[in-house]
């Protein structure tokens, strides 16, 4: 059985609240969010992190930012703005050890972030 949270997440072996999913990727609502939108983009293809993107996955991502605009009209967020993040490693606070973007919107947000 693959371990990875968000790779079951994927395979809807743990359920989340899903928002998006096509071929290649998944959006589903942040479990903890930090804002009135927060969803994670993720994509189906197990990556560690941003760290270990390699130019195969170029047309992936590009879908996955054309979602997160998709997505961010949809939420109702567009208009004030929104944040598009992916944390790498300990000082970034990555708890999550599959590549996702967290789509946050719907509020201030300062920066820079804590
Ligand atoms: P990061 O800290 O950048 O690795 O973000 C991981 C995010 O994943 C964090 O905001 C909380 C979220 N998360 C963790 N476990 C679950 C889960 O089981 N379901 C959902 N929907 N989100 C989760």
């Amino acid at each position: 059985m693959n371990e990875c949270l968000f790779c079951r997440i994927a395979a809807r072996e743990v359920p989340a609240d899903v928002v998006h999913e096509s071929d290649h990727i998944v959006g589903f609502r942040d479990i903890n969010p930090q804002a009135p939108t927060h969803i994670l983009l993720i994509t189906k293809e197990h990556v560690s992190s941003a760290r270990d993107v390699d130019e195969d996955l170029g047309k992936v991502l590009g879908e996955l930012f054309r979602t997160a605009a998709h997505l961010a009209r949809a939420e109702g967020i567009d208009e004030g703005g929104w944040r598009l993040v992916t944390n790498v490693g300990p000082d970034a606070g990555q708890s999550v050890h599959h590549l996702h973007f967290h789509l946050l919107g719907g509020r201030q947000m300062d920066w820079p972030p804590g």
